[in-house]
């Protein structure tokens, strides 16, 4: 009996001792796989794979010890000195490779090993340390493939179930990093509602590459409100201009307080985006 009740006050104790800290280990359907780069383009699969997990929950949860695998030999175990802490409401990366600047310009959260992701068919398996299933994604063809695209779920379906079906999925829609389309720790950019501006809008930006500053023209088939951004590979971003309802932009932009090297300048006008590689020269 008295083993019962030191057991019973133990439990209560780390039931304390996690709502204290704020953190507990995931549940099923807690953590949802929400976006997956399995064929990179701009850079290696050894080097370029990734995916995106999101914690839906409305507390804290500790990744420490979560599984991840697929149906054949792949395996790794999430394990850090550190506590390993996933935000409510946060999204994480887990990569290959944590080095933004041969991954393809990815933010990585966490770096796994013993993992790959199959251009054709694969799955991902998580499960927490009492074996059980947290989430599984499992691709084959019929979901959207893509080189050099990640596939977004949509946010309408961010449920333990809701990412089973590849019609949930699409391919993404907005450059990120070194070239490739993707929205690695951010909202999907299917969610953002923007689409990648097609014909209607007259773009140029010259000279490019450039040591001293860019012209940016543009011209769109009606009045527009919108931003210029410049972002660099490690996914920062600068605004540079907003502006109110035009059809025709000219802005000089002088980037002298910029490092040089591989810059993409966003011009989002309305609903829509167009990305374009920018080069810095000094
Ligand atoms: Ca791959
Ligand atoms: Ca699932
Ligand atoms: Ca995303």
């Amino acid at each position: 009996m008295k083993k019962n009740y030191i057991f019973l006050l133990t439990a209560i104790l780390a039931g304390y001792w996690i709502n204290l800290n704020g953190q507990s280990t995931p549940r099923q359907g807690e953590i949802l796989i929400t976006e997956i780069m399995v064929n990179p383009e701009a850079v290696s699969d050894a080097n370029g794979e990734w995916f995106e997990i999101w914690n839906s929950s409305d507390h804290d949860i500790l990744l420490n010890g979560l599984t991840l695998k697929d149906a054949g030999s792949n395996m790794h175990i999430l394990n850090s000195v550190e506590k390993l802490v996933i935000h409510s409401k946060s999204y994480w990366v887990l990569a290959k490779n944590g080095d933004a600047l041969t991954n393809g310009g990815v933010h990585v959260d966490y770096v796994y090993q013993n993992f790959t992701l199959s251009n054709t068919s694969d799955q991902i398996i998580m499960t927490a340390a009492d074996a059980s299933l947290i989430d599984q994604v499992s691709y084959l063809s019929g979901w959207p493939i893509v080189s050099g695209a990640s596939m977004e779920l949509h946010p309408d379906y961010q449920t333990f179930s809701g990412n089973d079906q590849p019609e949930h999925w699409f391919p993404a829609k907005i450059v990120f990093g070194a070239g490739d389309k993707g929205s690695p720790g951010k909202a999907n950019s299917i969610s953002s509602g923007l689409e990648e501006w097609g014909e209607g809008i007259k773009i140029d930006v010259y000279p490019n590459p450039s040591k001293e500053r860019f012209i940016v023209e543009a011209s769109f088939p009606d009045p527009q409100a919108g931003t210029i951004k410049l972002i660099n590979l490690l996914g920062q971003s600068f605004l540079i201009k907003s502006f109110d309802e035009i059809q025709f932009l000219k802005e000089v932009i002088e980037p002298d307080f910029l490092t040089p090297g591989i810059w993409f300048l966003e011009l989002t006008a309305g609903r829509k985006v167009k990305v374009i590689r920018l080069i810095i020269e000094r």
